[in-house]
């Protein structure tokens, strides 16, 4: 067969791939992440070819994002904080034993799943946050970098120079969609303007990683909102929020405005879906639906798959986000399929 030809039938199979995905795929292994990450995609592929664990594809998978920095932000020297630094949020949640491990508002260490994986390994605990969770990172032999870049430090000057807009604060005086900080609580209650988390402001990696035998891992990797007030944790550590993964069902992950998703446990929430029978695309849905209800210009999308190989997405239509692009690896072919969904 000719190269074109080859080329041909890989074309029309993806083809084929696309038009069909909202249904059950039941192909494992399976790895899926958020966003056109194909790297990251490759990586964890390549991790479970080579015979190691889900949870290492996991892992591996999304601590490619935070070397490379993917879409220019997950990792070091993306979104600093209003203090112009970067910190990392990260969980990684094994669904044949429910363990988890998380951290958030970890500082100066680049590979935060590596230190949310050592403390599900390492420790009773299941979270550990700001300066002591990157103490016990150093601890655990993480190397401590500055995470700040010429780009993060660029942001944040620009942002100083632009009165500290856009940011996070309501009800505080001076007026904040004029002013800098540092900011007094006042009783006059200004509603937020303009959705902050967009679609030129998303970072995280989230990944659902299933074996042949239906071991579900789920991670997560982000350096969450630009310009965040320092402190401020998003919902991609928190199990149930940023992802989730039980063997017995499947996974899901989500991306998006952190600080309106948390509130519904997205993830725990589709896998809840799917446990009842309900198909990955339609569990996807659903969550997303659900919030809409309340925060009809919410700007995410989440990510599930079932342990029958079945994976679907779903995303919240806003100005400029029509579509959502994730990644699925499975051995039906043999390349990383970059796929789209309309958002509802
Ligand atoms: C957060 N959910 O920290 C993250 C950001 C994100 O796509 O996913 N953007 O709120």
């Amino acid at each position: 067969m000719s190269i074109l030809n080859m080329t041909l039938v890989v074309n029309m199979y993806v083809f084929c791939l696309l038009a069909s995905f909202s249904q059950a795929a039941t192909v494992l292994p399976l790895v899926i992440n958020t966003w056109p990450f194909q790297k990251a995609t490759e990586k964890a592929w390549d991790t479970l070819q080579s015979g190691s664990s889900v949870l290492d594809a996991v892992e591996k998978g999304c601590a490619l994002c935070e070397t490379e920095q993917c879409d220019g932000s997950v990792g070091y020297g993306g979104s600093p904080d209003e203090r112009g630094e970067t910190t990392l949020d990260a969980m990684v949640m094994n669904g044949d034993t429910m363990q988890v491990g998380a951290v958030a508002d970890l500082r100066r260490i680049k590979n935060a799943i590596g230190v949310a994986r050592a403390v599900m390994e390492h420790t009773r605990h299941t979270f550990l946050v700001g300066e002591s969770a990157s103490i016990f990172a150093e601890n655990m032999g993480f190397l401590a970098e500055d995470l700040t870049t010429h780009s993060s430090l660029a942001m944040h000057t620009k942002w100083l120079n632009d009165s500290c807009q856009p940011n996070f604060w309501e009800g505080v005086s001076p007026d904040p969609s004029k002013s800098c900080g540092p900011y007094k609580p006042t009783s006059v209650q200004q509603r937020w303007r303009k959705q902050i988390i967009n679609i030129h402001n998303h970072d995280t990696i989230g990944m659902i990683v299933i074996s042949k035998t239906g071991h579900v891992a789920a991670g997560t990797s982000t350096n969450g909102a630009k310009h965040k007030i320092p402190g401020r944790v998003g919902d991609s550590p928190i199990a149930g929020a940023g992802a989730y993964a039980d063997s017995t069902v499947g996974g899901a992950a989500a991306t998006g405005d952190g600080d309106v998703m948390m509130r519904f446990l997205p993830s725990y929430q589709a896998v809840e879906y799917m446990r009842i029978g309900i198909d990955p695309t339609t569990a996807c849905r659903k969550v997303i639906n659900r919030i809409k209800k309340y925060y009809p210009g919410f700007f995410g999308a989440v990510i599930c798959a079932n342990t029958t190989g079945g994976y679907g997405a779903a995303c919240n239509r806003v100005s400029g986000f029509d579509q959502f692009h994730f990644m699925v690896y499975n051995s039906a072919v043999n390349q990383p399929l970059q796929l789209a969904v309309d958002c509802i």
